[in-house]
């Protein structure tokens, strides 16, 4: 059986989590066309038992790289960077959006300088004139840095299965790392603070969803219910107010859409209770990332 573990790395809101859940078949990662939206490193797992020849990757999606801001930002960043040594392929993924600008070349500097195969793969082939994706394809292929070049729309799914098949070439013979119906190992209540954060990156604009974390304080499943109740930290009194909006409306609707997301990742009845509070600078403090998870 082949298997090995696969890094997927590249600059903020090129599609890395949406390429996951495409190769998966299954939400593990959240989404939103906002940068930074993703700030672990989530594992993604996909199995394929055949008669002869089966196959298990360990997907690993990482934030995008950036110039960090914040302790939060550097930790996203160092997490990033962190897999390229630890994985047996590195798919780095670009889209058409400031080709090869300096966030990509950084990220092309040092993964020039790291054994490990590399498939550059050029996303959101779907919204891209074919003339633009074969000369961002040449270009690729020209740097000599890269095993093999791709294209993909990963929220389409279009060449999604050949992307599989590349990646298996370069895999080798390895043992099976998780049960073959397992899809992550992240726990649910992990899952559904990420649900939670990604209902507050689609309702809000600007600066606020950035400074937000989710903490769930209480999950208690009963018989026929699932309670959970979640707290969300925020930096501002202001940010607050915007998250809660007029008359709880904005607050009402988050909770909304995450609870019946969270109800079919459970598939039961969820009771979901959300607080808003403020913690300054959080992004900033040793203390709050680490209780937030945004710390080994
Ligand atoms: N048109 C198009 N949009 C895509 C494609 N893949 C992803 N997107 C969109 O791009 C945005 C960013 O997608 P994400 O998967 O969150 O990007 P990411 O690279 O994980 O972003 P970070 O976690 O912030 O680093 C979302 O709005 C996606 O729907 C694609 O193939 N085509
Ligand atoms: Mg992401």
């Amino acid at each position: 059986m082949r298997t090995g573990f696969i890094g997927i790395v590249g600059r903020p809101n090129v599609g890395k989590s949406t390429l996951m859940n495409s190769i998966l078949g299954e939400k593990v990662a959240i989404t939103a066309d906002k940068p930074q939206t993703t700030r672990n490193t989530i594992r993604g797992i996909y199995t394929r038992l055949d008669e002869n020849a089966g196959v298990q990757m360990v997907f690993i999606d990482t934030p995008g790289i950036h110039k960090p801001h914040s302790k939060l930002g550097s930790y996203m960043t160092e997490s990033a960077i962190g897999t390229f040594k630890e994985v047996d392929v590195i798919l780095f993924l670009v889209d058409s959006a400031m080709d090869k600008g300096p966030g990509d070349r950084y990220i092309i500097d040092m993964l020039q300088k790291v054994e490990t195969p590399k498939i550059a793969v050029i996303n959101k082939i779907d919204k891209m004139d074919p003339e633009v994706f074969r000369q961002i394809y040449e270009s690729y292929e020209a740097l000599g840095t890269f095993d093999a070049v791709c294209g993909t729309s990963a929220l389409e799914g279009r060449n999604v299965e050949s992307l599989i098949k590349t990646i298996e070439d370069f895999l080798e013979d390895g043992p099976m790392y998780f049960p073959a119906d397992m899809i992550t190992d992240h726990p649910e209540r992990f899952i559904v603070s990420e649900i939670i954060r990604e209902k507050i990156l689609h309702y809000l604009n600007d600066e606020v969803p950035h400074g937000v974390a989710v903490e769930i304080e209480s999950y208690r499943e009963e018989e026929d219910i699932t309670r959970i109740g979640a707290v969300i930290y925020c930096e501002k009194k202001s940010h607050k107010g915007i998250i809660i909006g007029s008359g709880g409306k904005k607050l009402k609707g988050i909770g909304k859409s995450a609870r019946l997301e969270i109800e079919g990742l459970l598939g039961c009845k969820v009771f979901l209770e959300l607080w808003v509070k403020v913690k300054e600078n959080w992004r900033d403090s040793d203390f709050a990332l680490s209780n937030f998870g945004y710390r080994d």
